[in-house]
Formats: structure tokens, C-alpha cells, sequence
């Protein structure tokens, strides 16, 4: 089975409010296995490159304040299906769209302020973790063998 990353960011909402030992729970015990993490004042121009699709939304400039108004925790997780399973731990953009016993579903209500981040595609995830993050950030993927995973 293909083993797939992705990039996981607490978000600065969920920094301040002390989610990240929540957040990474959730991955931990579903068994999904943490490859890099640090803490991260992410700069405008980082902030932009990694929402570029998303330049012409309305919403972009405040998104950009948000995410750059303190420090976020930027994570690479991997496993089977981490991409796609991930994204439905975190729960739908909207929070309040989002189910309960999701991340976004339990803990946030806003769009705005909703906790975390998550690739949407496998494609993503290697360029988020592999791209202009890792010069920036400085984020280093560690490689160890975790105890509960196949072979
Ligand atoms: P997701 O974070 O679920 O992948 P996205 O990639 O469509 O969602 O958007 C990225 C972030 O942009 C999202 O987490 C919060 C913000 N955002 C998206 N749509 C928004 C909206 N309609 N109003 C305000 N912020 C929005
Ligand atoms: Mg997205």
C-alpha cells in the first residue's frame, strides 16, 4: 500500500487556545505516524505562497492577517490514506458544517477560526511539506520506525 504525507499547520486560533496536544492526539491515535513539527511564525510571504489558489477570494487578505497573527505548529504526518483520512478528522471548512467528533466539528465555529489546516491531495502534501516551507521554516522531516505500522 502506497504511503502518503501530509502537511498538518495548527493554525494560530489553535496555538493561542492551547489545541495543538488536542490536535495531534486525534492523529496519534488513529495511527498516523508524525515525521517533522515545529513551532512557526510563518511571514506574509509564506502565508501567501501557501494560499496562492486562493489570491482572489475576497476573504484572502484577512486570511493572510489570520494566519500570519502568531505562531502556527506545522507538522508532516504519514501513513496510508493520511491525505484523504486526515482531512476527515479535521472536518469541513465551515465548523459549523462540520460533524461532531471532528476536529473543526468539536472545537471551532468559524470559518475564519477554524484550527487547522490539512493538504487536500498527495500532490499538496509533498509540495507543502517539500516546497517553499521547508526553506523557510526550516521544517525537517525525521525518518524512525514507528512500533504499530505493517511493514
Ligand atoms: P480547507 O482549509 O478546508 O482546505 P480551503 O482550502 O477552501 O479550506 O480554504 C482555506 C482557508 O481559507 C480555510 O481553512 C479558511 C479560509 N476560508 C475559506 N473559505 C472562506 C470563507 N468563505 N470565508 C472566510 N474564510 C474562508
Ligand atoms: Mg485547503
Amino acid at each position: 500500500e502506497q504511503v502518503d504525507e501530509t502537511y498538518i499547520m495548527v493554525k494560530p486560533d489553535g496555538v493561542q487556545r492551547g489545541l495543538v496536544g488536542e490536535i495531534i492526539s486525534r492523529l496519534e491515535k488513529k495511527g498516523f505516524k508524525l515525521t517533522a513539527l515545529k513551532l512557526f511564525q510563518c511571514p506574509k510571504e509564506l502565508a501567501e505562497e501557501h494560499y496562492k489558489d486562493l489570491k482572489a477570494k475576497p476573504f484572502f487578505p484577512g486570511l493572510i492577517d489570520y494566519i500570519t497573527s502568531g505562531p502556527v505548529v506545522c507538522m508532516a504526518w504519514e501513513g496510508v490514506g493520511v491525505v484523504a483520512s486526515a482531512r476527515k478528522l479535521i472536518g469541513s471548512t465551515d465548523p459549523l458544517k462540520a460533524e461532531p467528533g471532528t476536529i473543526r466539528g468539536d472545537l471551532a465555529v468559524q470559518t475564519g477560526r477554524n484550527v487547522v489546516h490539512g493538504s487536500d491531495s498527495p500532490e499538496n502534501g509533498k509540495r507543502e511539506i517539500g516546497g517553499t516551507a521547508y526553506y523557510v521554516s526550516g521544517l525537517k522531516k525525521v525518518k524512525y520506525v514507528s512500533g504499530h505500522q505493517l511493514k
